[in-house]
């Protein structure tokens, strides 16, 4: 039997799985896969995908992943892909547990010549300072007995278009040559480019710097819709003005705030560590903080609405429409929705919540809603809440994503405030969507 080569992925989840299915589907790899959470390794063993992901949930039934939670099975891996959260904790401070916890777990195991990892998003320094040490605890040395590589992530969940096989991916390592080797083990089973950069921090910088960079343009078109809300302007029409400009432009869209396991984040990763380095990022605080305030404005925005026509909030039915920190998929990580929810019920609100993709945790159906509240807020922009005409009996909607048909619901003498639209008689209610 041809002896192929063992690689063991750390965490299948929403990265790791998609990641462990591509290297599969070439066969010159025995995979496995290795993660704490007994039942996804089960579902994958009987080849059931443990999540949302169209390719992968296609490519398990076309391939063998060997998933366990013994992590004995990193003894006989060349190649050893660490893809597990890098979350933030309550004070919104970075928490590497999952990183570290993984290291030990590779560090208890470590082999000569074995080639592990990170493709976990973390700030620059992470991987010398906090991942390296780990390793070398015993008398293997990085560079030497052993290569340590960072390969950040790219996954975006529910995109149609880019996923693990064609997006491109930056890689770097402890040595050249050992960052030589990862970039050619990702070629033979990826399509997209793959790039050799110079270090580790210069790779775990780029992953950063793509998604502060997100954070900071998202808070601009927030802070500008706080501002022509004042000014009575359609600040998505002026988005939509400035896109036409072939160059140097790139739209963004406000809404009721920013959720998710990435730009809500990684920004935090590298506040802390050049803060501890001797630098205030002031602007990347700032965008997190006019970020973090879209929440709170959505509902003032509920709470003034319901005034307007002589209603309390306090006791009143209000629907919630998406739990989801994105459209189309059911995940609520760092979701904006939570924070309305919770501030609404603070209030007194009798919250009713609708998520077609969370209805373990939303289970109101959207007709319910619509019969029996006298207020919503739209917090995730799902496609079925974006087909609803007929909005019965609610007064006032709040459309968090700015993705409902506005004069079709004025039509029905019904309120409706979007985030940044100006004056509710905005001349064009052109809908436009995230990019
Ligand atoms: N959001 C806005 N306005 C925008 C875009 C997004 O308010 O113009 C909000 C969304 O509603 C959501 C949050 O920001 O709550 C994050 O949205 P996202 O589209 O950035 O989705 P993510 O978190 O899945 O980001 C991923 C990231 N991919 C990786 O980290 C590999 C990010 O780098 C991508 O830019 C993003 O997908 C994408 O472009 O879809």
């Amino acid at each position: 039997m041809k002896n192929l080569q063992k690689v063991t992925i750390i965490g299948l989840g929403y990265v790791g799985f998609p990641l462990a299915c591509a290297i599969a589907k070439n066969n010159n790899y025995e995979v496995y896969g290795l993660d704490t959470n007994k039942e996804r390794v089960d579902k994958i063993n009987m080849r059931i995908s443990p999540v949302e992901d169209r390719q992968a949930e296609k490519d398990i039934k076309e391939v063998i992943i060997y998933a366990t939670t013994e992590e004995e099975v990193l003894k006989k891996s060349k190649f050893i892909i660490v893809c597990v959260p890098t979350p933030i904790d309550e004070e919104r401070r970075p928490d590497l547990t999952p990183v570290i916890q993984a290291a030990e777990s590779i560090s208890r195991n470590l082999q000569k010549g074995q080639i592990i990892i990170l493709e976990s998003t973390v700030n620059p320094g992470v991987c010398e300072e906090t991942i390296l040490p780990i390793l070398e605890r015993g008398n293997f040395r990085g560079g030497i007995d052993f290569e340590l590589i960072h390969c950040p992530e790219r996954i975006d969940p529910g995109n149609p278009n880019w996923n693990v096989y064609n997006i491109n991916r930056n890689i770097g390592g402890l040595t050249k040559q050992g960052t030589h080797i990862a970039a050619n083990f990702y070629r033979s089973f990826l399509k997209g480019d793959i790039n050799e950069m110079s270090s580790l921090k210069v790779a775990e910088s780029t992953k950063i710097v793509e998604n502060a960079f997100r954070d900071v343009n998202i808070a601009y078109v927030n802070e500008l819709a706080q501002s022509f809300d004042k000014l009575g302007i359609d600040v998505y029409e002026v988005i939509n003005g400035a896109s036409n400009k072939p160059f140097a432009f790139m739209p963004h869209y406000p809404g009721c705030g920013v959720g998710g396991h990435c730009i809500a984040v990684d920004p935090y990763y590298l506040i802390e560590y050049a803060a501890k380095n001797g630098f205030d990022h002031q602007l990347l605080k700032v965008a997190r903080s006019v970020n973090n305030s879209m929440p709170h404005y959505t509902v003032q925005k509920l709470v003034d609405g319901l005034e307007s026509i002589g209603v309390n909030i306090k006791g009143a039915k209000i629907g919630l429409l998406g739990l989801s920190y994105k459209a189309n998929i059911g995940d609520m990580r760092e979701s904006p929705a939570l924070e309305i929810k919770k501030e609404l019920e603070d209030l007194g609100a009798i919250v009713l919540c609708c998520d077609p993709y969370c209805n373990g945790h939303a289970p109101a159906l959207i007709n319910e809603i619509l019969e029996n509240c006298i207020g919503l807020i739209l917090a995730t922009n799902h496609h079925q809440f974006m087909e609803v005409k007929n909005w019965k009996n609610v007064k006032i909607i709040v459309d968090g994503r700015n993705c409902l048909d506005m004069p079709n619901i004025e039509s029905q003498g019904i309120i409706y405030e979007g985030i940044g639209r100006g004056f509710p008689n905005t001349p064009n209610g052109k809908i436009v969507n995230e990019i």
